[in-house]
């Protein structure tokens, strides 16, 4: 492979490059690789990659005149999602990792793991890669350097990051970059460590190619390092997708929404209007589907980038009726991981609706009674751009200002669809009592119920007490900032089915957030907040039962008592470290609760 070279930038390189190159010399001390590549993020890099990768069957090629540039990946069938009981926070002291954290002493974890890196990468190439979080340009973007030594991380990379040249580029002129190195070492689960050390703005991850785990860029750096960073410069590094709601008359309201891993966010990002919605010319503009950075603009308004430039999204259940968005942007150019393939090698998954599998996510001959065509955490890899919904807006350096934020979750019962704060302090608490019942995009049980505060649980580089006083601090006076609104697409009925259409409809609900941030739309005041009657929302099309009503707009004051008491309890675990203010808050909406 002639585009693989043993390019040493030392010579060359500017004093603000030194610290990189001193460090890429260090691990290859340690790592012991047969070969260096520095990745430049070109085509011919690409191709070569992807044809080493075919000849080694780390790719399979899937039917290109269905699916032109796509790709198969298989990966281990222990290494299929996050791995969060394998996850650190490294900070010195354990109180600022927190409850919310695993935590190792630095020095601990530095021993541990370089010991699994020690010669790991003898007889491979050991893959440098320097990529940009966010638009090249943006003053809110923050870049980082991922050595690895699987080619399957740096095809990902190149789609989920702005990689190459152009970062390499900002690094020389910033001097200052994440240090992230991974190595998927024998991909055994009991040799596999996921380790942050927020201070020396570090990474290092062993023992596992899986998405999250090693594609540093996402949540490993715009998350659990950047979420640490942001603290401390005045920012918010969150878990939201991010959309553009275009109304009839033009105006477009940017929307931040925090639902945790495989409840709902890239399907909400490329929502499809209902019929009547876009016959009246609503649109919808997609800037993110996962990761968002804001900060306080000029105005005083939360601006938003998206710091990612792809989709690593969940494929079963993606179909041309739930997200044909989607489903158009991943007919080329992508990589599968963990599908099912059909007889004529195309991408296959539970919930397509079309097509049938022959050969599972593991490359056996399909069979229902065995497991499923492909596994539950499948996921596709692609460029935001081959969205039909993506927004121009998503390069837009300066971000776009956030009208609404929205929390939610999987709550079969007591949450209703839709009810917005009363205020930034009470969305606060709205935020950090968040539940929702846990999924396959991390390994161990699926379906049980647990607080996930704004979906950040597994994401948030430091302690949840100290993570809420910095959200509280946004209402200093001067900021404008936006409503809060909390939406539970999954709320089910008696016989256990979702009693809300939800995808295409959701944006019924957006509607009337909308409407509340103009102050059109109605609601009435109950103690959890501002909740709209079943009246307030556009219905149009939309057959509820009366059951689907009652539970849809209802206030369970019962339940809510018992919700809240569980919040209590949940804030006190965090002990004097939570902010005083949020306790105060939940304490007066549970004394509203008990005035009947
Ligand atoms: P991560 O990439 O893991 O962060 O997930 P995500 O939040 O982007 O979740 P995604 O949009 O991929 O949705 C995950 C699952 O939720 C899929 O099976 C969807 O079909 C389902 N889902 C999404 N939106 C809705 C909805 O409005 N109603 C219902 N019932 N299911 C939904
Ligand atoms: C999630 O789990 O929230 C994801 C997938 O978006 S991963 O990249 O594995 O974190
Ligand atoms: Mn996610």
């Amino acid at each position: 492979m002639n585009a693989v070279s043993e390019v040493s930038i030392a010579g060359s390189a500017g004093s603000s490059l030194k610290a990189l190159n001193d460090w890429v010399t260090e691990v290859a001390a340690l790592t012991r690789p047969e070969r260096i590549h520095w990745c430049d993020g070109s085509d011919a890099e690409n191709a070569a990659l992807v044809a080493a990768m075919e000849a080694d069957g780390t790719l399979v090629r899937l039917n290109h005149d269905t699916h032109p540039g796509s790709w198969l990946h298989r990966s281990d069938p222990d290494d299929v999602a996050r791995v969060e009981h394998l996850t650190f926070v490294c900070t010195p002291e354990r109180d600022e990792a927190g409850p919310n954290n695993h935590w190792m002493a630095p020095a601990d974890a530095h021993a541990k793991i370089d010991a699994l890196f020690d010669g790991c990468m003898e007889g491979r190439t050991m893959y440098v890669i320097p990529y940009c979080m966010g638009p090249i340009d943006s003053p809110l973007s923050r870049c980082g350097v991922e050595i690895t030594d699987s080619p399957y991380v740096v095809a990902n990379m190149r789609i989920m990051t702005r990689m190459g040249a152009p970062a390499l580029a900002r690094i020389e002129r910033e001097g200052t970059f994440v240090k992230g190195l991974h190595s998927t070492g024998e991909l055994d689960p009991d040799r596999r460590f996921i380790m942050h050390f927020p201070e020396e703005l570090a990474i290092k991850s062993y023992g596992s190619g899986y998405g999250g785990n090693a594609l540093l860029g996402k949540k490993c750096h715009a998350l659990r390092i950047a979420s640490h960073q942001a603290r401390s410069e005045g920012w918010l590094a969150e878990h939201m997708l991010i959309l553009g709601v275009t109304n009839p008359q033009g105006e477009t309201h940017y929307i931040a929404a925090a639902f945790p891993s495989a409840c709902g966010k890239t399907n909400l990002a490329m929502l499809i209007p209902p019929e009547g919605y876009r016959r009246d010319g609503w649109t919808i503009n997609t800037i993110g589907d996962d990761i968002c950075w804001m900060r306080p603009g000029k105005d005083g308004r939360l601006y938003a980038i998206n710091p990612e430039a792809g989709f690593f999204g969940v494929a079963p259940g993606t179909s041309a009726k739930s997200n044909p968005s989607a489903l158009a942007s991943i007919q080329s150019n992508t990589i599968f991981t963990n599908v099912g393939v059909t007889a004529d090698n195309q991408p296959w998954w539970e919930g397509l609706g079309e097509g049938e599998p022959v050969t599972d996510w593991r490359g056996d001959p399909y069979d229902a009674d065995t497991r499923p065509a492909a596994h539950p955490n499948a996921r596709f890899t692609v460029s935001a751009k081959q969205c039909p919904s993506w927004s121009p807006e998503a390069e837009n350096p300066e971000g776009v200002p956030i009208s609404a934020i929205v929390f939610g979750g999987r709550r079969p019962s007591l949450v209703p669809l839709v009810f917005q704060a009363r205020d930034w302090t009470h969305g606060v608490l709205v935020g950090a009592a968040m539940g929702s019942e846990t999924t396959a995009a991390a390994t161990g049980a699926v379906g049980v119920m647990r607080r996930d505060p704004m979906a950040m649980k597994p994401f948030c580089g430091y302690n949840f007490a100290d993570y809420f006083s910095h959200w509280l601090s946004f209402d200093d006076g001067n900021n404008k900032l936006p409503q809060i609104f909390h939406v539970n697409w999954f709320r089910k009925g008696e016989g256990g089915d979702f009693l809300w259409p939800g995808f295409g409809d959701n944006l019924r609900v957006l509607e009337w957030m909308i409407g509340r941030v103009k102050g059109e739309a109605a609601a009435v005041e109950t103690p959890i907040g501002w909740l709209p009657a079943a009246e307030d929302l556009n219905l149009d099309g939309v057959e509820l039962t009366g059951e689907a009503r009652q539970k849809l707009f209802g206030f369970e004051r019962e339940g809510w008592k018992n919700e809240f008491d569980s919040i209590g309890e949940y804030l006190d675990s965090y002990g004097p470290r939570m902010p005083q203010a949020l306790k105060d808050e939940q304490k007066l909406i549970l004394v509203k609760l008990s005035v009947s």
